[in-house]
């Protein structure tokens, strides 16, 4: 098969990975076959650096060194190596919500006037939860109190996090029980960089306990804290209609891509890109206006709150510059290769950065600052529609792929739209599931990696789980893999689904495939999973629930982040690329098969996307039955 097939099962970044080949421009995928043959002790996470003693690497075939120089074994190397992973995208996530606490609280204190209060229901709501006092207290006041209350959750030293009391009460119990409720989001951080310091934690099981109460901190801490922080100031997401895929560039406008996480700066870039002194400076140009555009998760922020359109997921970064039609690549963290400021030096595109975290050498800087974030946000798209007039147009190459889709899925939304606006309620939800109409819920999150087809396990899995009446909550670059496949309208449900779901979807004209935000966002299918056990009949605990997880293309650290405290919240969870544990039997028959006794939930590994869905309906029937529920209308896999 030609490689461009091979690459990917999206037609636009086929064509765009062809015309890479035709002009050698590398990709990440040409640098993974460089990178050949990978190496083996990596792969098994059984190699060590902690200490000059080292590296150590431990012999896989029993023949060679079984021990570091310290004495470490296999499991603790291993064990050790993935709560750094956890440490890592719990860190990552968090900093994410310390930075938008931030901000509210400058919005508090009369600082950062370009942003506001949008929903003062929530900031009640999240006052409440914090125990804040609301009655008689304007919007300003306890958004400064809210925003005070979050920041001091990130250094709190004991205690517990005031969001884990959202969950279920016995699962909160649990934690409790196990030791692994999250006393302050940087606390478990910071010990998680304790423990695997040269001669500390010895004990896998123990090492990997922590691990589960870092990642808490960070799906029950930081990313909650940044998920409904940017709602309060940005707006709660509602349903809303968008188009994506790379032919959302457009060959006569002024194209800005905004890429990476925050939606901060972004927020103000979508309103700079319909100022009308830029669209006069644009139309100067001969442009015909201003086209914004996201990738990745910032996309997913923009889009869930304004239906911006989505130029692509992870793998389509370098795409989009391949296109010759982008102006301005302006990012903020993570998730940003570092490769694209040497393909934008084969283009006119100028890569910004704007994060005083991410820099690259050599690259215009304009540095975010939320009290003057208008201004910054401007600037930027000045200096876009100033470089129109570079763009070579005989290069352009736009692939004409686009799609519809309807996202803006929050859990308070789906309780609106099943329950009624006057009774907003999980109750249909309930039934549907009790009914067996919907045979369960499936998280399906995560990234893209060249190692596995681009999109192509994402949809595979997806499309087997909804044929199978299994309701799909998306987030990521998961989610816009899932839309560019059409997965994400109403109408995906009569071609798409099982009949169950079909019947559910038609009534209420959901898609079946839900998009619910960011990477942040798992932290609304922790709400909602939360909210379907409140509500009844469905058991007394997350484990309980019809319902599993999975990044079937996950790479960053920030996936294993997630996995772990969906698995630590009570949710089976696939991984679609073996995370590096393998070389520890002790390690992997704890994650995938102790751990279920412990916490309710497990890990499995399962590259195959129809395998993984298969297993992830066995294990909802698994449920189905435990709870005595009649058999789903599909009763067989
Ligand atoms: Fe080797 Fe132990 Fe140092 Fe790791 S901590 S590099 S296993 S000596
Ligand atoms: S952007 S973490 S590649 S989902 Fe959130 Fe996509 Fe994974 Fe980054």
């Amino acid at each position: 098969m030609a490689k461009y097939l091979d690459r990917s099962a999206d037609k636009a970044s086929q064509q765009m990975i062809k015309q890479a080949e035709k002009d050698s421009v590398q990709l990440a995928w040409d640098r993974l076959e460089a990178m050949q043959p990978q190496c083996g002790f990596g792969e098994l996470g059984i190699c060590c650096k902690n200490c000059k003693m080292g590296p150590c690497r431990i012999d896989p075939f029993g023949e060679g060194a079984q021990v570091g120089v310290c004495g470490a074994n296999v499991d603790t190397i291993v064990a050790r190596n993935l709560l750094q992973h956890i440490a890592v995208g719990a860190a990552a996530h968090s900093d994410h919500g310390r930075d938008v606490a931030h901000t509210l609280s400058l919005v508090g204190n009369g600082h950062a006037h370009d942003y506001g209060i949008s929903d003062s229901i929530k900031l009640k709501e999240i006052a409440k939860i914090y125990e804040i006092k609301t009655e008689g207290k304007k919007d300003l006041e306890l958004a400064r109190e809210v925003a005070e209350k979050a920041l001091s959750e990130f250094g709190q030293q004991h205690g517990e996090l005031k969001f884990a009391s959202r969950a279920p009460e016995k699962r909160a119990e649990l934690w409790r029980k196990l030791g692994i409720m999250p006393r302050g989001i940087d606390r478990e951080i910071v010990e998680s960089l304790h423990r695997v310091h040269m001669g500390v934690d010895n004990d896998y099981k123990n090492i990997i306990m922590h691990g589960l109460r870092c990642s808490l901190g960070d799906g029950w801490g930081g990313s909650m804290i940044a998920t409904d922080l940017q709602d309060i100031m940005l707006g709660s997401p509602k349903p809303i209609r968008s188009k994506v895929n790379l032919g959302v560039l457009k060959e006569d406008h002024v194209n800005v891509v905004v890429h990476g996480h925050e939606p901060t700066l972004s927020e103000m870039a979508v309103k700079a890109s319909s100022d009308p002194e830029l669209l006069e400076l644009a139309k100067k140009q001969g442009a015909k206006g201003i086209n914004l555009v996201g990738m990745c998760c910032t996309a997913n922020e923009i889009l869930m709150r304004h239906g911006v359109h989505t130029a692509g997921n992870f793998l389509q970064q370098e795409l989009a510059i391949l296109t010759g039609s982008v102006e301005v690549m302006m990012v903020d963290v993570q998730c940003i290769m570092p490769a694209l400021t040497n393909l934008a030096s084969c283009f006119h595109t100028e890569v910004i950065t704007t994060s005083p975290k991410l820099k690259f050498p050599g690259v215009r800087h304009i540095e975010f600052k939320e009290e003057r974030a208008y201004e910054v946000a401007k600037s930027i798209i000045r200096r876009a529609v100033e470089n129109y007039k570079k763009r070579d147009k005989n290069r352009v190459n736009i692939p004409k792929e686009i799609m519809d889709l309807v996202a803006g899925f929050t859990a308070e939304q789906v309780k609106t739209i099943l329950g009624g606006r006057f009774r907003s309620t999980y109750r249909p939800l309930n039934d549907a599931i009790i009914s067996g109409r919907i045979r369960g819920i499936a998280g399906v999150v995560g990234c893209n990696n060249p190692k596995i087809k681009h999109d192509w396990a994402h949809i595979e899995m997806v499309k087997e789980l909804i044929k199978n009446d299994v309701i799909v909550l998306q987030t990521g670059c998961s989610a816009i893999a899932c839309a560019k496949a059409g997965l994400m309208t109403p109408e995906a449900a009569m071609e798409y689904a099982g009949p169950g779901l079909r019947e559910v979807c038609e009534t209420v004209g959901l898609p079946p495939v839900l998009h619910v935000g960011s990477c942040v966002d798992n932290a609304r299918i922790l709400i909602a999973a939360a909210e379907v056990v409140k509500e009844g009949g469905l058991g007394e605990d997350i484990s309980d629930l019809p319902a599993a997880g999975a990044a079937p293309e996950w790479m960053s650290q920030k996936a294993i982040s997630i996995g772990t405290y969906f698995m630590a919240s009570g949710v089976f969870t696939v991984f679609g690329g073996d995370p590096p544990v393998l070389g520890s039997k002790n390690v992997t028959d704890y994650l995938c098969n102790e751990l279920e006794g412990i916490v309710g939930a497990k890990f499995a590994f399962e590259e195959d996307p129809i395998k993984a869905a298969r297993m992830m309906i066995e294990h909802i029937d698994k449920k189905r039955a435990a709870l005595k529920l009649t058999p789903s209308m599909r009763a067989k896999v």
